[in-house]
């Protein structure tokens, strides 16, 4: 079979959400890097594949796909391993609709408004915007809310099922940055159902093959100083 080609860079949630997806699944892939934020303009031929201009996109064989929900949902389906997605109806509505949560609400919220604003602009020495942080929160709580809802007693976001799916794959790159916030810490702290989620997340050999030059390679929040 072709090998599949993911385009896009190690700091990018995104890009690690499908790097996730394709390495619980034990895909061997390419790795094209594309620094998409170091792209002014961004390539006439980068704009064919993905024409928002934004990372990752994906191709195998003749198949060219951008949005990683998409992208993780072929890579599920097209490729033998372990499966992403659960049977019962259910609790597969139930994993599409956290996937649909984190892209429209959390992702803003807890990455460019939190993670951004109180952890990288003031590594940049920018200016931090106190009122987006504020506001950043408040959709990071009702995000929390909803996930604590869902995940129950249960160990992975979709509520059942003896193994991580789709949904857990894509809010994990989003909470890793969220946690580096001393606010996102302490929020999760107050959802110990998601605190422990993201601990069992961050163990996977998945997530530990994909440090973030920007959170797992930045400063450790608990111990000043050190990587
Ligand atoms: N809806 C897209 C979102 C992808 C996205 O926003 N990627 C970010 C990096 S994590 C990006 O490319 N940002 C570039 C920009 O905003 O110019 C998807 O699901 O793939």
């Amino acid at each position: 079979m072709t090998k599949p080609v993911l385009f896009g860079a190690e700091y990018s949630v995104y890009t690690r959400i499908a790097r996730l997806a394709l390495i619980e699944k034990n895909i061997s892939y390419d790795f094209e890097i594309v620094d998409i934020f170091a792209l002014d303009p961004v390539p006439e031929a980068y704009l064919r594949m993905h024409p928002f201009g934004r990372i990752p996109a994906f191709r195998h064989g003749q198949l060219a796909l951008f949005e990683t929900a998409a992208i993780t949902r072929y890579v599920d389906e097209a490729f033998a391993g372990p499966a992403l997605q659960p049977v019962p109806v259910e609790v597969r509505a139930r994993m599409a609709q956290i996937v649909g949560l984190l892209d429209s609400y959390a992702y803003r919220a807890l990455v460019w408004d939190v993670f951004v604003e109180r952890v990288r602009k003031p590594l940049r020495g920018e200016p931090v915007d106190a009122a987006r942080i504020a506001a950043g929160l408040l959709v990071a709580e009702r995000c929390c809310d909803a996930l604590a809802g869902f995940i129950g007693d249960a160990d992975w976001l979709a509520g059942a099922g003896a193994r991580p799916t789709l949904a857990d794959l894509h809010a994990a790159p989003m909470f890793a940055c969220f946690r580096m916030a001393p606010e996102g810490r302490a929020m999760l702290e107050r959802y110990p159902p998601l605190d422990r989620w993201f601990a069992r997340m961050a163990a996977r050999p998945a997530m530990r093959a994909t440090p973030s030059p920007m959170v797992e390679g930045a400063p450790d929040p608990d111990r000043p100083g050190r990587r």
